[in-house]
């Protein structure tokens, strides 16, 4: 990729981590194709079913120790290392790929799965084994409030101020990955494009902001993103 741009803001989604062994949400057989968001992903789900929510993140957690990152992380981990200008990664993955490529400036707007939240206190911890409905948080040590620490359908996503202003100062914004089904993430290419970036899309398929696009290329992760990054 050319030194042009001064200010980049990457946006990652599930589509970047589908090659490392994670399942993807809207695909066929993507992980809302088998629960209700309803019934896992809601503040409310939460008050009604605590350990069904609770059993549902424990599977995910299980299922994401052992996964490595793969080329597409590496190369944005390099980009981030080696580019003259800014780089900015903000994912809507609750995995640990960004940062196991070494990518570090990055946020994690929907959370992160190996972390847990206090309900009660607000207190995050590791998340380190299956929790369970009856356990006291180490810090207030009320039971009954811990969560992941992910942000369900209806929660304000994290460190959107900080996303916005990088947003309005960009001039190169790339999506990887994400179907852009789900705000406000997927109003962050209309954002940028009004701020006068060029925006680029890097996904298997035309996602649903495929307008907003100056440029779209389609194909896996691992070919693509390298690809155009280096
Ligand atoms: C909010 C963490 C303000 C949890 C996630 C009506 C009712 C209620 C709410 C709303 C509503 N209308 C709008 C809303 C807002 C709502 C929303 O957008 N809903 C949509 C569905 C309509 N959003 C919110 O609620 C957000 N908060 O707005 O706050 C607020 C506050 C209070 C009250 C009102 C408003 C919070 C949303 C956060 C939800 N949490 N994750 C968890 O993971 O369990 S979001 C969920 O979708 C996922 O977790 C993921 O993070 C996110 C995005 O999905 P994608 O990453 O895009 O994945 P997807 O499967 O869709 O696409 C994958 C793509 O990859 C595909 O295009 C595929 O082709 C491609 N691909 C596949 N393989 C590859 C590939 N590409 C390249 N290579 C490959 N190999």
């Amino acid at each position: 990729m050319a030194h042009r741009y001064e200010r980049i803001v990457i946006l990652t989604g599930a589509g970047l981590s589908a090659e490392s062994g994670l399942s993807t949400f809207r695909d066929k057989d993507g992980i809302w194709s088998k629960v209700r968001i309803e019934d896992v992903a809601t503040p409310e789900a939460f008050a009604r079913d605590p350990q069904g929510v609770l059993d549902f993140y424990n599977g995910r957690r299980n299922n994401s120790r052992g996964v490595e990152p793969n080329a597409a992380h590496a190369a944005l981990a390099r980009l981030e290392a080696d580019y003259p200008g800014e780089v900015l990664t903000v994912t809507q993955n609750i995995d640990p790929l960004h940062e196991r490529a070494g990518t570090t400036n990055l946020i994690h707007m929907h959370g992160e799965i190996l972390k847990t939240l206090c309900h009660h206190c607000g207190a995050r911890g590791p998340y380190d084994r299956d929790l369970m409905v009856h356990e006291a948080c180490g810090h207030c040590g009320r039971e009954g409030g811990l969560r992941p620490d992910v942000v369900w359908f209806g929660e304000m996503p994290y460190e959107m101020e900080r996303i916005y202003a990088a947003l309005g100062v960009c001039d190169l914004f790339i999506s990887i990955g994400t179907s852009g089904n789900v705000y406000p993430a997927a109003g962050f290419v209309a954002e940028a494009r009004g701020a006068g970036a060029r925006t680029v899309e890097l996904n298997l398929e035309p996602s649903e902001g495929i307008s907003h696009f100056d440029e779209a290329i389609h194909g896996k992760a691992t070919e693509v993103v390298p690809a155009y990054v280096e």
